[in-house]
């Protein structure tokens, strides 16, 4: 009977580590992350920039990021058209492929963070989770840099 007692310990000890695993692991690796400092929080919007790169044999996809910093955050794709007029749409992520690299840049990829709720100034750390199709949630912290 006392083996009961101890059942959901190792069940739940199983699920921590079931969680875990995947955060340990270095299958994606983020670099030169940097936010897009901004003069004033009021009515604006600045965007989080990095590298990702996926040391698998299998593509991934960043899914979406979330922070506490901006009420909304989206994935975004920077494009210039025929005219040269420059726009961004929202994109349903970016694909990292197989042992490859995906970047996002000025101009480019970004993800846009929208409705800041706090002061986005040069030094500042800002935490984000990356959430990905296979990797799972990944937090970073970024700092805040004047390009
Ligand atoms: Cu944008």
């Amino acid at each position: 009977m006392k083996l009961y007692k101890f059942l959901p310990v190792f069940f739940g000890l199983f699920i921590v580590i079931a969680c875990a695993s995947p955060a340990n692991t270095t299958s994606i690796e983020i670099t030169n992350a940097w936010v897009r400092a901004v003069d004033s929080n009021m009515n604006s919007a600045t965007a989080l920039f990095l590298t990702i790169q996926n040391n698998t044999s299998t593509p991934d996809m960043l899914l979406r990021a979330e922070s506490d910093v901006a009420e909304m955050v989206q994935i975004h794709l920077s494009e210039v058209d025929a005219n040269g007029v420059a726009s961004m749409h929202e994109v349903a992520g970016v694909e990292i492929p197989a042992n490859g690299i995906a970047e996002l840049k000025p101009g480019s990829y970004h993800v846009m963070l929208m409705g800041l709720n706090k002061e986005i100034k040069e030094g500042n750390m800002i935490e984000f989770t990356l959430v990905f199709q296979h990797a799972g949630s990944i937090t970073i912290e970024a700092p805040v840099k004047v390009p």
